[in-house]
């Protein structure tokens, strides 16, 4: 059997299931998540292909974080032939992520790449060519969605953010590299102090992203999302269907909702953070006057904007000029009383939605809730809905990769006080602008070289 290192991924698709399922594979397999599992007996010293009940701990805090249960399979008796564990969890992306998140904490575990199980089954002999291929094929089929999903992302703020990163890693190799391959060159001298500053100017960046970006918005907030549309559309009706509650005020009463109600709900796994609003309209109430407001602000911070029309009546000029302002952002047009005759002019919507779904609901009746929960999912999975620029997908990878090149960072800072020489603490910039790059996409080699060279014109 080939030696790897430890890997793990979630085997589930992402969503809400019943349960889903990390698997670590690797030499370190066991013994990373008997770190992690508190249960009767170890792991360590469990028979092979048996299931334990018990709770992944935080090590931090020393916290209960999942109630889970753990299989375990000695290798060569496994999927990959080498040791596995499978950790099955709650379903749902926030739990999911949870566990993910404090495994891959553990020195000696790494995200896996899209079907590396797969690849080691086949490199342990355990299957052949041709059954890996199909496996694989099966799973390129999804892990390319996420590839896009994940460069969609990318593209966004972070990736500015993760450039802007490089730039400084790229900066520290250039200085590093002319040292190196023109020592005669008239450039500022290469010393172990200004290596330190750029690391520490680096390390300072990622932790930061850490804390605003990947263990986001998302995780803990869930993706905004302001119900907005005239008054008496339904708005107050769509989130309590939402959240299976009656928290919001219903009545036939325009200008019902007069402030900005925050639930939370969770829709096919992804987690919302709903806002009801005030109709939007002109008022003279002054109470009513501020709802509006708010609203509006609302409108202004959300990452997706429900905008609720109603069947039963003409398109409006407020709806006109409030889908105008709503140009360019991920909206859901709702077309709501769909059990009352039909007065709204559907080919009017259309021209102001720019690719964005509309979904045909009652609210009293019930009806069309699966067509919003699937449209939302799509947005959500094809990267369109850009909450602070991350999802879950990405999340974990991102998480583990800043993790990465932050460790490489603190292993060339280490190194300049060892002194060792910079031609090695090169290799420690250069896994760290890989690391950085991974996240974008990017390939490594010719371009690291193409990038240095742009900075310095050297060597005519
Ligand atoms: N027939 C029918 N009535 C509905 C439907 N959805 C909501 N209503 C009714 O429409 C009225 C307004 O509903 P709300 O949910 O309070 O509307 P809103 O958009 O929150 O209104 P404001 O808070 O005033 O802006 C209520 O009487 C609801 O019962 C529907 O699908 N069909
Ligand atoms: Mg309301």
């Amino acid at each position: 059997m080939i030696e790897h290192d430890t890997i793990a991924a979630i085997a589930t698709a992402v969503g809400e299931g019943g349960i889903a399922i990390i698997r670590v594979s690797g030499p370190q397999a066991i013994q990373a998540v008997d770190r992690i599992f508190q249960t009767k007996q170890s792991l360590c010293d469990a028979a092979s292909h048996t299931i334990h009940y018990g709770h992944i701990v935080n090590p931090d805090t020393n916290e209960r974080e999942e109630e889970v249960l753990v299989s375990l399979m000695r290798g060569p008796r496994s999927f990959t032939a080498e040791d596995v564990v499978e950790i099955n969890a709650h379903g749902g992306v926030i739990a999911v992520a949870r566990v993910m998140d404090i495994l891959l904490q553990q020195e000696d575990v790494r995200i896996a790449e899209p079907g590396e199980f797969t690849k080691r089954a086949f490199l342990n002999g355990r299957i052949d060519l041709m059954q890996a291929e199909a496996v694989i094929d099966l799973i390129r089929s999804k892990s390319d969605r996420a590839f896009a999903v994940a460069r969609k992302q990318a593209e966004g703020v972070l990736s500015n953010k993760i450039k802007a990163l490089r730039q400084n890693v790229i900066e520290l190799l250039a200085h590093i590299e002319v040292n190196i391959d023109y020592p005669e060159h008239d450039v500022e001298e290469m010393t172990s102090q200004y290596i330190r500053e750029q690391c520490e100017k680096t390390i300072v960046e990622i932790d930061h992203l850490l804390k605003t970006a990947s263990e986001g918005k998302i995780l803990r907030e869930g993706i905004l999302t302001a119900i907005v549309g005239r008054p008496n559309v339904g708005k107050s009706s769509l989130m309590n269907t939402l959240t299976q509650e009656n928290r919001a005020i219903v009545t036939d009463i325009p200008g019902t909702t007069r402030d900005v109600i925050e639930q939370y709900v969770t829709l096919n796994g992804i987690p919302l953070r709903l806002l009801d609003t005030a109709g939007i309209r002109e008022t003279s109430d002054v109470v009513e006057r501020i709802g509006v407001e708010r609203s509006r602000d609302a409108i202004t911070e959300a990452d997706l904007i429900l905008f609720v029309l109603n069947n039963n009546e003409p398109l409006q000029e407020e709806d006109r000029e409030l889908l105008k302002s709503l140009q360019g952002r991920s909206v859901i047009v709702i077309v709501n009383k769909m059990d009352l005759p039909t007065k709204l002019e559907l080919d009017e919507v259309i021209p102001f939605l720019n690719g964005g779904s509309i979904v045909k609901m009652s609210m009293l009746q019930q009806e069309g809730l699966d067509q919003l929960e699937a449209a939302i999912s799509d947005m959500f999975f094809e990267g369109k809905l850009e909450a602070n620029d991350l999802t879950y997908v990405s999340n974990v990878r991102h998480i583990s990769l800043l993790k990465r090149a932050k460790q490489s960072m603190h292993d060339a800072i280490e190194a300049t006080y060892a002194g060792i020489p910079i031609d090695v603490i090169q290799i420690d910039a250069r896994l760290a602008w890989e690391a950085l790059g991974e996240i974008l996409g990017d390939e490594a080699g010719d371009s690291l070289i193409d990038q240095i060279f742009s900075q310095f014109c050297l060597g005519k």
